[in-house]
């Protein structure tokens, strides 16, 4: 279907302008991001959070997806919940007063403190600062619920960009982010977040989001992957490394042309595969910060994209050239014992980087030869989009438990690569979707069983971690 993979990347344009304003603006520079917790959370990390470009990102490609490729809408699947939860507690303290944009102050109180909920009880333990509790959107009208902090007055209702806005007081505590009809209503939409005083943070997210991408990428239009968008889903990571996206490091020299950590590993990953068959067919990588500009010392990005199926290989990328000897790279949080076993192939010590898209990026570019993960800290929107990038170039991406146990039963065929329809019995939430085997991607096939050969001495999966 020819118009899919120019959609992809046309999204993946767009959320890459979305995450550079968002270290570009002062005001979202300043939005503390949300904790994640529960099932939400990915075990690699001590503390896990989201930001707002996360939740935004991920909305705005569901949207666009959606509208031009109506036969995709339900099988649009991302990393993210599409609620965010304002963890500054701003929203709580902060003395309102009327809000700055679009029409004037109606005057009218809104819901009082008594009505909904009970002003700074239940969970007030724990998060009793949290923010804006609801947004409800009903024909133009957008909804803000707030808690009430005690000492604080209630706002009042409020007219703004021609949506009123309502502040009332229950429990709860999340906005449902999402991409309306108008601009004007995503910025109302967006000031729930962000606080009623940041109308120009808001605004220009909107804009970013509502605004028309134009590819001037020629080359795109001619690709028709044979593929029918019924027949696809998509997985999304808004922005993987989040934590690195965070950080905004910029001053990381790169080793070997790896950078180790910091906002060059912030990527934005779209991919779509088969529904039927779950394998990755096409992906779209997408590097936001990928360098600043020496004149206007603005950032630039570039992107990447591959197509993998039937016998149609296409990628923007060519096929790396295969070292000898296979340079692996793996992330900080890899075992003593892999990392041990894997700088025994002579490709020198492997390299370290944050990142899981970062790393599989690293192998399609031909900076390693291979990325090797023994725990279970990937998941579907993580594998999607890079793993058909490598399938076009020739190589894939393994779960490595099972290639290992083949092995080891004297299997001599294609260890079985990862799929993206089904999630994993007896698992919900996030864990479902997870790459629980490890994985290896690779480009050249040799370099694959190389790895396997010398983690196969290690033993079992579990092992690997000690
Ligand atoms: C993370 C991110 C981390 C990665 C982890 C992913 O995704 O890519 O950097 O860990 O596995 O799930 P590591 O850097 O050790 O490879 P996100 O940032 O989207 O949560
Ligand atoms: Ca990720
Ligand atoms: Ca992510």
């Amino acid at each position: 279907m020819a118009g899919l993979l120019p959609a992809l990347v046309a999204v993946s344009q767009k959320a890459a302008e979305v995450a550079r304003l968002c270290r570009a603006e002062e005001p979202l520079l300043r939005l503390r991001p949300a904790e994640k917790s529960g099932p939400e959370r990915n075990a690699r990390f001590q503390r896990d959070f989201k930001t707002l470009a996360d939740v935004l990102i991920q909305e705005l490609i569901k949207h666009d997806l959606g509208t031009q490729f109506p036969e995709l809408r339900g099988h649009i699947h991302g990393e993210e919940s599409s609620e965010f939860r304002d963890a500054q507690g701003e929203w709580g303290q902060r003395d309102r007063g009327t809000v700055g944009t679009g029409g004037g102050d109606s005057g009218d109180s809104g819901d009082s403190g008594g009505t909904e909920g009970t002003a700074g009880q239940g969970d007030s333990g724990d998060r009793g600062d949290r923010g804006p509790c609801a947004v409800a959107l009903a024909g133009g009208t957008v909804t803000v619920r707030v808690r009430a902090t005690p000492g604080v007055p209630v706002p009042p209702r409020v007219s703004l960009c021609h949506a009123p806005v309502s502040f009332g007081v229950p429990a709860g505590g999340t906005v449902t982010v999402r991409v309306c009809a108008t601009p004007g209503d995503t910025v109302a939409l967006l000031l729930a977040v962000l606080g009623p005083e940041q109308t120009r943070a808001a605004e220009l997210l909107a804009e970013a989001v509502h605004r028309e991408v134009t590819l001037g990428d020629t080359e795109l239009d001619g690709i028709d992957p044979g593929v029918s968008p019924g027949d696809l889903g998509i997985w999304i990571d808004p922005i993987d490394s989040t934590n690195e996206f965070i950080g905004g490091r910029e001053d990381v020299a790169p080793i070997d042309g790896i950078a180790p950590e910091g906002l060059r590993s912030a990527l934005v990953l779209v991919g779509a595969f088969d529904r039927h068959s779950g394998v990755p067919v096409l992906g779209v990588i997408n590097e936001p910060f990928f360098q600043r500009d020496p004149q206007t010392h603005r950032w630039q990005g570039r992107y990447h994209w591959g197509v993998a199926h039937g016998d149609t290989r296409l990628c923007s990328l060519s096929p790396p050239l295969p070292r000898p000897r296979p340079r692996v790279v793996l992330s900080r949080a890899e075992s003593a014992a892999v990392r041990g076993a894997l700088g025994s192939l002579g490709g020198g010590p492997p390299l370290l980087a944050a990142g899981a898209g970062y790393k599989l990026l690293c192998v399609a570019l031909g900076l390693a030869d291979a990325f090797v993960l023994s725990l279970p800290t990937t998941f579907a929107w993580d594998s999607c989009a890079p793993h058909a990038i490598l399938r076009a170039l020739g190589g894939g991406v393994v779960a490595l438990e099972g290639a290992l146990r083949a092995r080891r039963a004297g299997g001599t065929g294609e260890p079985p690569e990862l799929r993206y329809h089904r999630p994993e019995p007896g698992q919900t939430g996030p864990q479902s979707w997870a790459n629980r085997g490890g994985l290896v991607a690779f480009v050249h096939p040799p370099h694959l069983r190389a790895v396997l050969a010398a983690l196969g001495e290690l033993g079992e999966l579990g092992e690997l971690g000690e």
